[in-house]
C-alpha cells in the first residue's frame, strides 16, 4: 500500500512539472458531414508526451482532476483552440472536452467569456463538450452554467452519450445543441440490433428536439454505411479521420 502511495504522488509530481514544462500539446480529429463528407469542424483533444512515451488522457486526466489542475489543463486547451482556430482559412466549430470538475468550478462561464474574447473568436463557433454523470449530480447548478453559456451563444454537446444512465427527461429541459453517440454503440451496431435500435431512436429523438447528432468512433464502412442510414448529421472516427497536429488540421481546412 505504502509504495502504492508512493507511486501515487510521485506521477501526480510528474504530471505538475510537465504541465509547467510545456510537455503538454493538442490535436485535432476532424468531424464530417455524414451526407457529403465535408469538413464539419473537429474535437481538440489533450496529449502527454513524456521522455519515455506518450501517457493517455484515460490515464492523466482522472489524476489531474483529483489534484485540481484539470481547472489550469482546460483553462489552456480552450486558449490552443481559439490560437488554432484564428489561424484557419475557413469559420469552423471547434469542440473542446470539459472535466466535470472543470465545469463546476466557480467562475467557469467567466474564463470562457473572456477567452473568446480575448482571441475575438465568436460563442458559437466554439462547441464544449460535457459527460453526463454531470448533469445527474448537479442539475440545477449545471442548468444554468448551461444558460450562461447559451447567453453567451456557446454551444454545448452531451460527450459519451448513452453510457452515463442520464434521464432524457432531464436531457431535454437542457440547452443542448449536440449528442455525441458513444463509440461503444456504433462499435458492434452492425451485429447488434438492439444496439441499432436505440441508435435510431436517440438520432430521431434528437432532431425532433433540434440537436444534431454525432457518432464517434465510426473505425469501418459498414458503420458508416448504417449511420447514412439512420440520418446520423456528423461522422467522428478514424475511419474518415485520426486526430492530427495543428498543422496538418490547418490543411484538411
Ligand atoms: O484522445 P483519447 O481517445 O486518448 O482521449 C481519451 C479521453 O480523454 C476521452 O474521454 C477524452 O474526452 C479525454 N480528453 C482528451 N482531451 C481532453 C481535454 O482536453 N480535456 C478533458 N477534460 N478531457 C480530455
Ligand atoms: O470521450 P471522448 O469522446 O472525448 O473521446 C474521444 C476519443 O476517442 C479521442 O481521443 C479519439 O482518439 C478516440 N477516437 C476517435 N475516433 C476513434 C475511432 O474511430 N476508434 C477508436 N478506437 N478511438 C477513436
Ligand atoms: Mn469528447
Amino acid at each position: 500500500m505504502y509504495r502504492e502511495i508512493t507511486r501515487h504522488l510521485e506521477f501526480e509530481n510528474k504530471l505538475l512539472c510537465a504541465f509547467r514544462q510545456s510537455e503538454f500539446y493538442v490535436v485535432f480529429q476532424p468531424q464530417y458531414y455524414t451526407e457529403n463528407k465535408r469538413l464539419a469542424g473537429c474535437e481538440v483533444l489533450m496529449r502527454w508526451k513524456d521522455t519515455e512515451g506518450m501517457i493517455s488522457p484515460g490515464k492523466f486526466i482522472p489524476v489531474a482532476e483529483e489534484i485540481g489542475l484539470i481547472v489550469q489543463m482546460g483553462e489552456w486547451v480552450l486558449r490552443e483552440a481559439c490560437r488554432v482556430k484564428k489561424k484557419l482559412p475557413v469559420d469552423l466549430m471547434m469542440s473542446v472536452n470539459v472535466s466535470s470538475v472543470q465545469l463546476m468550478t466557480p467562475g467557469f462561464t467567466k474564463m470562457v467569456e473572456k477567452i473568446l474574447k480575448e482571441y475575438n473568436v465568436k460563442g458559437e463557433e466554439v462547441e464544449l463538450e460535457i459527460t453526463e454523470s454531470v448533469l445527474i449530480s448537479s442539475f440545477e447548478t449545471v442548468l444554468d452554467i448551461l444558460k450562461e453559456l447559451k447567453r453567451m451563444n456557446v454551444r454545448v454537446a452531451i460527450d459519451d452519450f448513452g453510457t452515463g444512465f442520464s434521464s432524457l427527461s432531464y436531457l431535454w429541459k437542457l440547452p443542448i445543441d449536440t449528442l455525441k453517440i458513444d463509440k461503444s454503440f456504433i462499435d458492434d451496431i452492425h451485429t447488434n440490433s438492439n444496439k441499432r435500435r436505440l441508435v435510431d431512436t436517440i438520432i430521431s429523438m434528437s432532431h425532433d428536439f433540434s440537436m444534431r447528432v454525432v457518432a464517434e468512433g465510426v473505425e469501418n464502412i459498414v458503420q458508416l454505411n448504417y449511420m447514412k442510414e439512420s440520418k446520423c448529421d456528423i461522422i467522428q472516427g478514424f475511419l474518415w479521420g485520426r486526430p492530427v497536429e495543428e498543422n496538418e488540421y490547418i490543411k484538411l481546412c
